[in-house]
């Protein structure tokens, strides 16, 4: 059954990493302290060149620095720091992501259904809530991990999520930027972890925040974060669609070069698949 008040445990903490916040931070802070009284509300800051450090004290956060610039190092940092908490929430500093629409994550969590609860992001119909192009890129992103490496969450890059101690204390994570929220997805299937989706609404940052996020640097990363995974986790499937594609290109070509490459990729993921099985079953169970 759900908790009727979520927000009662002193062991949540609400983490908000920050870059150049400070014209949405305090509104932030102060929304989350309305809708979670009791919850510790840490803000990890990043060499923010504005007022985010003093903004957010002021309103009653923790701050604390993290030297290496980028979300994938704070995220990384605050399951160093929070690894003993019963459920740590992360938002973003900019306040689109509102604070009423934490109880059914934390609910997952601190009932024990989910060790990563995702907010599945429903842009609200306010003009700047998410462009056009970044809900495709979107598509196309979570395509690709559901090709290479398997369902993932329906929302592979929310910034709205919920995590257990154990999810922090199991995932190990490698991501310097904006490539972590396809990390934590891969993590959490190659680890077994429990996955919970649940809608959130999605508002246009506040007035006077800037995204960070560079679509072609980020879009770049991401994939290669996406190919790591498959990789590690499901290496017969690039090498499968791999030799897809030179079988396509042998075929177009003519060329039996290009049939002896699809063989042996066809060949290769064969064998990968044989050494992944063979090494779950040495150690019993997932990754
Ligand atoms: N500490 C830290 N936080 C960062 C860094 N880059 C981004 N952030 C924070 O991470 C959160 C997500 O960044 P955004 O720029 O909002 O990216 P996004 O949510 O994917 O994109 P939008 O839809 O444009 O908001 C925000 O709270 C940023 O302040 C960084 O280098 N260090
Ligand atoms: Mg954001």
């Amino acid at each position: 059954m759900s908790d009727p008040n979520p927000s009662t445990s002193p062991r949540v903490t609400v983490a908000i990493p920050c870059y150049n916040e400070e014209a949405a931070i305090g509104a932030v802070v102060a929304e989350w302290r309305r809708e979670l009284p009791e919850a510790e509300i840490v803000v990890f800051d990043n060499h923010s060149t504005d007022g985010t450090a003093a903004k957010a004290s002021e309103a009653g956060a923790t701050v604390i620095p993290v030297p290496d610039q980028g979300k994938g190092y704070v995220v990384r940092r605050m399951f160093a720091e929070l690894a003993d908490r019963d459920a740590m929430v992360m938002i973003d500093g900019d306040g689109t992501y509102p604070a009423s629409a934490v109880g059914p994550l934390l609910a997952a969590v601190r009932e024990g259904r989910a060790d990563m609860a995702v907010g599945i992001r429903q842009p609200i119909a306010e003009p700047g809530a998410m462009s056009p192009i970044r809900s495709v890129g979107n598509v196309l992103i979570g395509v690709g991990f559901w090709v290479l490496v398997g369902p993932g969450t329906t929302d592979l890059l929310s910034g709205y999520r919920v995590f257990s101690s154990r999810a922090m204390r199991t995932m190990r994570l490698r991501s310097e930027g904006f490539e972590i929220e396809t990390e934590l997805a891969g993590e959490a299937v190659g680890r077994g972890l429990r996955v919970a989706e649940e809608p959130v609404p999605y508002r246009p940052r506040i007035a006077g925040t800037h995204s960070k996020l560079n679509a072609f640097r980020d879009g770049l990363r991401i994939l290669r974060m996406i190919l790591r995974l498959s990789f590690r986790l499901r290496p017969w499937r690039p090498l499968l669609l791999g030799a897809a594609v030179l079988a396509v290109a042998a075929a177009i070509a003519e060329q039996d070069w290009l049939w002896v490459a699809a063989v042996l990729a066809f060949l290769a993921a064969v064998l990968a698949a044989a050494f992944v099985l063979a090494r779950r079953e040495a150690i019993g169970g997932a990754e």
